[in-house]
């Protein structure tokens, strides 16, 4: 995944043209676009591919499960056209291992959730999340994920895993983080759904997001 904009677009919304069209507007201005279940449940898996069209796809399955069940997950999220899935740590290394093979199999990317970003992130998986980076580090992860919500807990995971893998960071907007500071809080890329897909004007807002990282970047 190429290191442009620094921003992934979370693409959930459930009506396919709806989703097309947001993408058109708004590739220029993101690396990659994100789909989950929103998305996937409501169109079908073949929506990856017509976004491809646009941008690399990351699959936000938050797969967690047994080893074989993720392997199985996997392979059809990549078989797809996915560039990259996002998996769970907290299931454990062999249920990790088992997404890093497959992935490592198409030559693809796997991130690894450490906290979420909503409140309730702080509850069972903060306590837990450094241990996870520092598995996602060892088991081969490309990435992880962290809250845009907590940047101080971003410089935290920076920390521990340096620049070995990379920081992927929802919560930008709607949940109340700002762009600018998990940037400077060491995250690669901020993920934003709503603050784009439900603006007026989507294109405009993607823009305005996308300069301000780099005005972040530059200093
Ligand atoms: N997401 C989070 N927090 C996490 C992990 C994933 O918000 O800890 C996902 C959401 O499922 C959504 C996107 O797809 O990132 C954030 O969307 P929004 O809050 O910018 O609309």
């Amino acid at each position: 995944m190429e290191k442009n904009t620094h921003m992934i677009l979370a693409l959930d919304i459930t009506d396919r043209e709806e989703a097309l069209k947001i993408a058109e507007d708004v590739w220029e201005f993101v690396d990659a676009i994100k789909v989950g279940y929103p998305l996937i449940l409501a169109t079908g898996l073949g929506i990856i591919r017509e976004l491809a069209e646009f941008t690399p796809v990351i699959a936000d399955f938050k797969v967690a499960d047994i080893p074989n069940t993720n392997r199985l997950i996997c392979d059809q999220v990549f078989e797809a056209g996915a560039d990259a899935v996002i998996a769970q740590g907290f299931t454990g290394r062999d249920s990790l291992d088992a997404c890093v093979e497959i992935a490592s199999e198409y030559r693809k990317d796997v991130f690894v959730v450490s906290e979420m970003s909503h409140p309730g992130g702080a509850d069972f998986m903060q306590p837990v999340a450094e241990a996870i980076a520092k598995m996602a580090l060892e088991a081969g992860a490309f990435g992880l994920v962290a809250p845009a919500t907590r940047p101080e807990r971003v410089k935290k995971i920076r920390k521990i895993i340096g620049d070995k893998l990379t920081i992927i960071s929802p919560g930008v907007g709607a949940q109340g983080g700002r762009a600018s500071d998990v940037i400077a809080a060491g995250a690669d890329w901020v993920i934003v759904g709503r603050s784009i897909y439900k603006a007026k004007f989507p294109k405009e807002a993607a823009r305005q997001i996308a300069e301000e990282i780099q005005d972040e970047i530059r200093g």
